[in-house]
């Protein structure tokens, strides 16, 4: 076979496994990889081109997830977005090395803008794993993080509206007076009755949130993953979400894989969905099944959950999965890997 020929057969073996941007689930093994939640293409594009720039896989992650929180994704990453039921902007993020196992996080953070730096900095600067509230604030500072009001125009609008409708919806229950009718503030009620029960289960407006979570693997097989939220909106204070929990945020282990979730937080870090993916597929399990396994699981005990999950594996494969529930049919996520000459939305297929 001439020359010519075989690149004519290459080209044509390329096609043949290219995933189709934005039809299919699952696509083509590559490495390097990177692989983030939601339509967040800048992120992707950061997060490759750091890689290409010779950047390590947490540098890739860091940058990636910090793009977002400068463009303030969606507005449920980074400043001004989900203020909480005082009005204030607070951050969850963590980052995870797959190598070494080790995991920076912080939670409750507030007046800083750039969480998932100062997430790196816990691994960089601590033998902790997990920073919160006021005290991470603190030691955000002391690592030259500016200390900044992460209120805006926006945030405020969102929660002078909330307050002038009674401060609905909210996330108490079995308190009195009646949350599902007024403002607090609330004490315990004796007794929850059963009209209040049944407000207690339905959860605040289903997509409220879009937080980044991603997946970065190297060329080498060295995975890295990181997420970055402001959390969920009208949050009561002290809230902490699933991001910055190792294992129900995002999970990576480079002898297996990488996940990350995005949702509502509440329900899914009762079940660890992250190491539960990477779990599976350390076992075989390919990226899409994994993650859907780990939907399926949260479905069975909480059917209208508002969720969803990346997974890729060291060989590069990646897939995702999400809870369809009226209103969230299709989850769109992103993909940069050596196949692709652009960072390319694919979505879940099943
Ligand atoms: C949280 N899981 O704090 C985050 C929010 C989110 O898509 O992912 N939204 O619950």
């Amino acid at each position: 076979m001439g020359f010519g020929a075989r690149r004519v057969l290459r080209f044509l073996l390329l096609v043949l496994l290219l995933p189709v941007p934005g039809a299919g689930g699952a696509g083509a093994a590559a490495l390097p990889l990177v692989v983030n939640t939601w339509a967040f293409r800048k992120a992707t594009e950061t997060a490759w081109y750091t890689l290409q720039s010779g950047g390590s896989e947490l540098d890739a992650v860091e940058r990636g997830c910090a793009q977002c929180e400068i463009d303030q994704c969606d507005g449920s990453v980074g400043f001004g977005g989900s203020p909480d039921e005082h009005g204030e902007t607070t951050l969850d993020a963590m980052i995870m090395d797959g190598d070494t196992m080790e995991v920076g996080a912080v939670a409750d953070l507030r007046r800083i803008k750039n969480a998932i730096g100062v997430a790196r900095k816990v691994i960089q600067h601590t033998k902790h794993t997990l920073l919160v509230g006021e005290s991470a604030s603190l030691f955000a500072e002391s690592m030259g993080f500016p200390c900044e009001d992460l209120t805006t125009q926006n945030s405020l609008s969102i929660y002078l509206k909330w307050l002038y409708q009674s401060c609905q919806p909210n996330y108490w229950k079995n308190v009195i007076p009646d949350a599902s009718k007024s403002c607090g503030p609330y004490k315990q009620a004796k007794q929850l009755n059963s009209e209040e029960w049944i407000n207690s289960q339905k959860r605040i407006n289903i997509h409220n949130h879009d937080t980044i979570g991603m997946i970065v693997i190297g060329g080498s097989g060295h995975v890295a993953v990181g997420t970055s939220t402001n959390g969920a909106v009208h949050k009561i204070q002290g809230r902490v979400g699933d991001s910055p929990i190792a294992g129900a945020g995002a999970y990576a282990d480079s002898t297996s894989g990488g996940a990350a979730a995005t949702g509502d937080g509440d329900i899914m870090m009762r079940f660890l969905p992250s190491y539960q993916a990477v779990e599976y597929m350390r076992t075989g399990t390919d990226p899409t099944t994994a993650c859907q396994k780990v939907i399926s699981r949260i479905q069975k005990y909480v059917p209208y959950f508002f969720g969803a999950v990346i997974c890729a594996n060291t060989t590069g494969s990646y897939g995702a999965a999400c809870n369809k529930v009226p209103g969230f049919t299709q989850f769109h996520f992103m993909v940069y890997s050596p196949l692709l000459n652009q960072p390319s939305e694919f979505q879940d297929t099943v």
